[in-house]
C-alpha cells in the first residue's frame, strides 16, 4: 500500500493505493492534514480508507506533500558519500569530521511546491559542469517528529559547484529540478525493517546504461530516528516533512550526467523513481503553478488562496 496525492478531476485529494486503485479518504482535504495526525491515527485513518476506487489512469499522481512540508535532506551519512566528497573538494576534512561527527549534516532541500516527481523531468544547472543524481530512502515525518512512512528520493546534485567551496551547498543542491521525490509513500507499519533496504541506481542514455550500482541502507551510518531528532530539535513541521537519508552511490569522478538521460531509482519495499534530465531553469517554468496545486489543496476554508505566475520561466 502506497499513500498518495492524486487529482481524479475534481483537485488534489489523498487516497491509498493497492497496485493500479487509488481509494480516496474521503473524509482527509491534503496530506498536510495527514502528516498533522500522530501515527496510531494516522494509521486508523490510512486503514480506514473507504471511498469509491479510482483507477491509477483516470488520475494524475502528484507531488506527496502539500501545504507547509518540506524537503530535507541528511549528508555524508554513508563512507562512500564521505570518500567520494574529500576526493572532489579542495576542502576534504569537512566532510570527515561530519561524517564521525554526532550532529549529521542536514541541509533544506525543497517546500512541497519545489518538488517534482514520478514521470517529471530533473534538472541540471547551466553553470555547473559535473552533476550526478543522488538515490535516497526518505524519511516521511509527521508533525510529531514520527517517522510515518518512507519514500525514494532523488537528491540531483552539482559536484563542481560544491567541489569548489562547501559553502556553494545551497548552490549546488537547491535549484528547479534538483528535488524529486516518488508519488508513493510506503507506511512505517508496512516496512518492518527500514535499516535493510536494497537501493539501485540506473542512469540509462539511449540503448545503454552509462551508469549502473547499488548500495543497501545497511551501510547508512547513523540512526534514522536521529536524523529526524536533530531536524525537530528547532524547527516545527505543521504540515509534516520529508528527510533524505544521503547517498550510499557516488559516481566515479569522470561520470556526468548529461540532458536526455533517464533516471532510474529503486528502494526495495518502498518503491520506484523514474525521472528524465532537463537542462537550465526553463523547462521548470510550470513549477511556479504547482504553487495552487500544493499550497491551495492544504489550505482550511476562509484562507486566502496563493498567487502563481502562471507557468513563466
Ligand atoms: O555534503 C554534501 C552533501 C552530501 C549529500 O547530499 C549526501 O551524502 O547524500
Ligand atoms: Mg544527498
Amino acid at each position: 500500500m502506497h499513500l498518495v496525492r492524486y487529482d481524479g478531476g475534481d483537485g488534489p485529494r489523498v487516497g491509498v493505493r493497492r497496485e493500479d486503485w487509488i481509494t480516496p479518504l474521503s473524509a482527509v482535504r491534503s496530506m498536510a492534514e495527514i502528516l498533522a495526525m500522530r501515527l496510531d491515527e494516522l494509521r486508523s485513518t490510512v486503514e480506514s480508507a473507504s471511498g469509491e476506487p479510482v483507477h491509477v489512469a483516470a488520475a494524475r499522481l502528484l507531488v506527496p506533500l502539500d501545504g507547509r512540508a518540506e524537503l530535507w535532506c541528511a549528508g555524508v551519512t554513508y563512507a562512500r558519500s564521505r570518500g567520494a566528497r574529500m576526493e572532489e573538494s579542495a576542502e576534504r576534512s569537512v566532510y570527515d569530521k561530519v561524517y564521525s561527527a554526532d550532529r549529521p549534516e542536514l541541509f533544506s532541500k525543497a517546500p512541497a511546491w519545489r518538488l517534482v516527481t514520478d514521470g517529471e523531468p530533473v534538472g541540471i544547472r547551466t553553470d555547473s559542469g559535473h552533476d550526478v543524481p543522488e538515490p535516497e530512502l526518505a524519511l516521511v515525518v509527521n508533525a510529531h517528529g514520527e517517522i510515518v512512512g518512507y519514500a525514494v528520493c532523488n537528491d540531483m546534485s552539482s559536484r563542481s559547484i560544491e567541489g569548489e567551496n562547501p559553502l556553494y551547498l545551497p548552490q549546488a543542491k537547491v535549484y528547479a529540478g534538483a528535488a524529486a521525490l516518488a508519488t508513493g509513500i510506503r507506511p512505517a507499519w508496512e516496512v518492518p525493517d527500514p535499516t535493510d533496504l536494497a537501493i539501485s541506481l540506473v542512469v540509462r542514455r539511449g540503448e545503454t546504461a552509462a551508469f549502473a550500482a547499488e548500495t543497501s541502507t545497511g551501510q547508512l551510518a547513523r540512526p534514522l530516528q536521529q536524523l529526524v531528532d536533530y531536524l525537530y530539535t528547532a524547527n516545527f513541521f505543521p504540515d509534516g516533512a520529508a528527510l533524505a537519508t544521503g547517498t550510499g552511490i557516488v559516481p566515479d569522478l569522470d561520470f556526468t550526467l548529461q540532458p536526455g538521460d533517464l533516471v532510474e531509482i529503486d528502494v526495495e519495499e518502498v518503491g520506484r523513481l523514474v525521472n528524465r534530465v532537463e537542462i537550465g531553469k526553463e523547462p521548470f517554468g510550470w513549477l511556479n503553478d504547482r504553487t495552487a496545486d500544493v499550497w491551495n489543496a492544504a489550505l482550511v476554508p476562509g484562507e486566502t488562496p496563493m498567487n502563481t505566475l502562471g507557468g513563466e520561466a
